[in-house]
């Protein structure tokens, strides 16, 4: 189906999901004359301000479940990333002929300007606002949005040809794209995330994959030389495809060589950042500022524009953020590290000895990743949430191990094992949902207790 602004006109749409894509995916079709209707599991009771909001809005609401007649009642349906594709209503309503966007798909037909797409399992915060920064500062026309917080949809209005749509996009938003074309298409790595919601890793992969559907030869893609799916990738595009590594040398992309990170076009050569200017701890962050002075350098942003920010560049709060020095003992908080792989990372950014806090939602994840990390260097384990038993299960004999009823009894027991020139880290390897809000609640909850500690 082709949507044209016109089209949208006296149109019939079912937008699933009454949170921050949902109604902004809402909104946006209402205002261009759409008849929509927002449907949610959650009933009314926990959706009073949403629900006061559509309705001034002259939008229909059905909450407390999804209507198979609802979904077939409308001429295309609009998914936020947070509901699963693989519902049987929404099976039916697709093979009754039911067209299903994402809010990405919908957003990327009347954006305007050019979008540099991010994606991977982890880093895709740190590297999209890097990104943001960099070409702000060197003076682009930039919008920052997607998986970041701000719904796509809601920087149509404000676009424009010459904008640089700077998008982190995570794999729930690229599942149900069809034309969506990412002029820079960067892919930080694929490592298990999510397992709760695919089958396999290959459907998390595939997924993750279709950033790259629809590239051109005036388009790139900026991939992890490390990552070995990324890095074996057979997926035909006419895309050219730069690289970044900080273990490898690369011919077209950004790499470590001695203390500098070096971008290379087309036997061209030049160093970009010295790593002594980049304050962000930890390898994978200077795999995330490759991949931003990649894509910043194909954009024609100058290198002293890309050295400058990026020097200044601290990083986003909840990654790997420094929150106090007690008696000798540093704290830091990585609340973001919600999957074991970027636990593992921030395991891997510091030499001293920590005491680490793990724990939360399981997502299926497999623990025994950070085994190797965790009889190295950590010297004591406080478990929180849900998953402390699998934890405990899957890295017993690695270190002691204290369980924690609170973030509160947590800190405290952590730095009660903590000795001068030690640091408590908080990478909980999971999601937050079972005690948090989410893991920016979970990270203040952390930094407060830290606070009160005498
Ligand atoms: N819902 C239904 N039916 C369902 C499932 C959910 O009606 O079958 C309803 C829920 O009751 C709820 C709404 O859908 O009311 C939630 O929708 P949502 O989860 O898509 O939430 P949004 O607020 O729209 O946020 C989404 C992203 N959330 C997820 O992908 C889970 C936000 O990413 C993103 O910032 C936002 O769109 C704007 O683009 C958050 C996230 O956790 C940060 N992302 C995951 C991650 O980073 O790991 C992928
Ligand atoms: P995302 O948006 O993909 O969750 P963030 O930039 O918010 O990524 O970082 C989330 C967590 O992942 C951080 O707390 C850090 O521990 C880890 N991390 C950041 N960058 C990388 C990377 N390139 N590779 C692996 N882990 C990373």
């Amino acid at each position: 189906m082709t949507l044209e602004p016109e089209s949208i006109a006296g149109k019939r749409v079912l937008v699933v999901g009454m949170a921050r894509s949902g109604m902004a995916a809402a909104r946006f079709l209402r205002t261009r004359g759409a008849w929509v209707t927002v449907s949610d599991t959650r009933g009314q009771s926990r959706l009073v301000p949403e629900i006061r909001t559509l309705q001034a809005l002259g939008i229909g609401c059905e909450v407390g479940g999804h209507r198979l007649e609802s979904l077939l009642e409308a001429e295309f349906i609009v998914v936020s990333p947070g509901v699963p594709l693989d519902q049987p209503l929404l099976r039916e309503a697709a093979r009754q002929g039911r067209e299903i966007l994402s809010e990405i798909e919908l957003a990327s037909r009347f954006l305007r300007g050019r979008v540099v797409g991010i994606t991977g399992s982890n880093g895709k915060t740190t590297t999209t606002t890097l990104v943001g920064e960099i070409l702000e500062s060197a003076g682009f026309r930039v919008q920052v949005g997607g998986n970041i917080g701000v719904p796509l949809i809601s920087l149509v209005e404000s676009s424009a040809s010459d904008s640089i749509n700077v998008v982190e996009l995570s794999s729930f938003q690229l599942e149900a794209v069809s034309s969506f074309r990412a002029h820079i298409g960067v892919i930080l790595n694929i490592t298990p995330d999510h397992m709760d919601r695919y089958p396999t890793l290959a459907a998390y992969a595939s997924a993750k994959l279709n950033l790259l559907n629809n590239q051109a030869s005036s388009d790139f893609a900026v991939l992890n030389r490390e990552d070995r799916l990324l890095r074996d990738l057979d997926q035909p595009s006419a895309a050219k495809r730069f690289w970044f590594s900080t273990r490898v040398p690369v011919d077209q992309g950004c790499c470590l060589q001695g203390d500098a990170l070096v971008f290379s076009n087309r036997g061209r050569r030049e160093q970009v950042v010295p790593v002594e200017d980049i304050r962000i701890k930890g390898r994978h962050n200077l795999e995330n500022v490759a991949a931003a002075v990649t894509v910043a350098r194909l954009l024609g942003a100058s290198v002293r524009s890309i050295r400058e920010t990026v020097a200044r560049f601290r990083g986003v709060s909840h990654r790997l953020e420094w929150v106090r020095e007690i008696r000798g003992v540093d704290f830091y908080n990585d609340s973001k590290a919600t999957n074991p792989t970027s636990a593992q990372k921030a395991l891997e950014a510091f030499e001293q000895r920590l005491i680490l806090i793990l724990g939360g939602r399981d997502k299926a994840g497999d623990f025994t990743v950070l085994s190797p990390q965790v009889s190295r260097r950590v010297k004591g384990l406080v478990l929180l949430g849900e998953a402390s038993r699998k934890i405990e299960s899957q890295l017993a004999g690695t270190a002691p191990v204290a369980r924690a009823a609170s973030m509160e009894e947590a800190v405290r027991l952590a730095f009660g094992q903590a000795d001068r020139g030690e640091v408590v880290l908080l990478a909980p390897a999971c999601s937050s949902f079972d005690m948090f809000r989410d893991y920016e609640d979970r990270g203040n909850v952390f930094k407060e207790a830290v606070n009160r500690l005498r």
